[in-house]
């Protein structure tokens, strides 16, 4: 039995001596090349960066050190009575790269719901501010503000030798998992239900069902399942994303983990990416107010909808992807979650999705500009949440950034570990780039 700091203690000199040795016989190797519709076209495609804990394949979809998504819920061990892998499993898996065992991923639990309550200066922080300000600015300015108490910053005034870095930033790594539940409820509680009490973190149970207890759902244990699943999938998407890019770039200027984690969450808040989550539902519904329940709507009044979507130069959210050539297979994964209960299937807004599916892809390859016509995990995401009784949608992608510390909270304690340096690409004006193709 040993905790996930005594398994990273063993892999951390296993892998540093693979990057020494990768640096030292295949520093010159060729593994891509740049065009000018790269530098222009958002570095797409760019094989420019190291980022241990997933790897994303177009067709694919993505991996977890090697393990698809039916693998990860096949092995990650779940929450006692629950089903779905658990958000500790996941993160286990992301760290060092290994499936814990059940009694690892309990244990984790346990730490960090004995880490898990908020600083008084936090909570003052986040009950001062308005309802009306979004909840993604909130939980971005709550992050940072932890860092109040960060390892690892205190430790690099005091002067810690390089080699010590990573045990620092995985103790500020840990402390940030196990405290964004708690900020995240609290935002949630604040805005919406102003006034009701908030649970308190309770020691035996998991991340995830901490989270939806202090959300105020804690009866609801299709929904905590729902959350375990959403939490784990939503995990790590590889690092060339932009709030996984922008927590990495901070992180290796050697700003600590709570600052790092912070920026990355003002990316995530962007309509392009993860606030993509709250823009499907709104555009669903409004579909489902135009056209009726998803149980009697036509294929083709959905088309035509769709249509109408593109023609006021809008996108349709839920669909495409900078990567994926492919339906996400996180998306089907949480469909299979809804084909597996008759009530979900039952719902207008979950049947709406399925058909919108149905339709979509051939309409965005008929409009012809997308790479990818398919869905994207955002575009069914929500809608459960919604069913379950979840409704304020500009909250949803704040559940998006509890889950996606798990990744990018991985890399930072790898990059530090690894002694990965400020990251710094070079930039080219229009006149360099002509004078370089002349
Ligand atoms: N609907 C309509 N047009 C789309 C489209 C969509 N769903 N997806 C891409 N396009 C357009 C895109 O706007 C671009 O048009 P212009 O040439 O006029 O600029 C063209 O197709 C080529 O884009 P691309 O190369 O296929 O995609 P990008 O890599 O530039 O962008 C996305 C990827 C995800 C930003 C883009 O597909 C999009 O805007 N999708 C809708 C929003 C969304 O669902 N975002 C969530 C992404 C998700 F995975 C996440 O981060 N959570």
């Amino acid at each position: 039995k040993s905790s996930l700091r005594q398994v990273l203690e063993e892999v951390v000199p296993i892998k540093q001596q693979r990057l020494k040795q990768l640096k030292a016989e295949h520093g010159q190797a060729v593994i891509g090349d740049v065009k000018v519709e790269n530098v222009l076209g958002g570095m797409r495609g760019i094989k420019a960066m190291l980022w241990e804990a997933s790897v994303l394949d177009p067709n694919e979809g993505i991996r977890f050190h090697g393990m698809t998504i039916p693998e990860c819920q096949k092995l990650l061990p779940p929450a006692p009575g629950g089903k779905e892998m658990t958000a500790e499993s996941m993160l286990w898996l992301l760290m060092t790269g290994r499936v814990p065992t059940p009694e690892q991923s309990r244990e984790l639990s346990r730490e960090l719901a004995e880490k898990g309550e908020l600083p008084v200066h936090v909570q003052h922080l986040i009950d001062s501010l308005p309802a009306s300000l979004h909840p993604m600015t909130q939980l971005g300015m709550g992050v940072a503000a932890l860092n109040h108490d960060s390892a690892f910053q205190a430790g690099y005034e005091k002067g810690i030798k390089k080699t010590e870095y990573w045990t620092y930033a995985l103790e500020d790594c840990i402390n940030l998992i196990a405290r964004l539940p708690t900020l995240a409820a609290r935002i949630y509680r604040n805005i919406y239900r102003p006034g009701a009490p908030l649970a308190s973190v309770d020691k035996d149970l998991d991340l995830v069902g901490n989270y939806t207890n202090m959300l105020g759902f804690g009866d609801n244990k299709d929904l905590t399942e729902y959350l375990r699943l959403y939490i784990a999938l939503h995990g790590d998407h590889e690092g060339g994303n932009a709030s996984a890019h922008t927590s990495h770039l901070v992180g290796s200027t050697l700003s600590d983990p709570f600052l790092s984690y912070s920026a990355a969450l003002f990316a995530l808040a962007g309509p392009l990416h993860g606030l993509a989550n709250q823009e499907v539902l709104r555009w669903q519904l409004a579909m489902q107010e135009e056209l009726g329940s998803g149980h009697e709507v036509s294929h083709e009044d959905i088309k035509a909808y769709l249509w109408k979507t593109l023609k006021s130069g809008q996108v349709v959210p839920g669909y495409g992807h900078g990567v994926l050539r492919a339906p996400d297979p996180r998306f089907l994964a949480l469909q299979q979650f809804c084909e597996a209960r008759p009530e979900l299937l039952e719902s207008p807004t979950i049947a709406l999705v399925k058909k919108t599916y149905e339709v979509a892809p051939d309409v965005l390859k008929e409009h012809g500009k997308t790479k990818n016509p398919y869905p994207n995990v955002d575009a069914t995401s929500g809608c459960v949440l919604y069913h379950y009784g979840l409704k304020e949608f500009k909250y949803y992608t704040v559940i998006f950034g509890v889950s996606r510390a798990l990744g990018c909270l991985t890399q930072i304690v790898w990059a530090r570990a690894l002694g990965l340096p400020i990251e710094r690409p070079k930039s080219l004006s229009m006149d360099a780039i002509e004078k370089l193709i002349q």
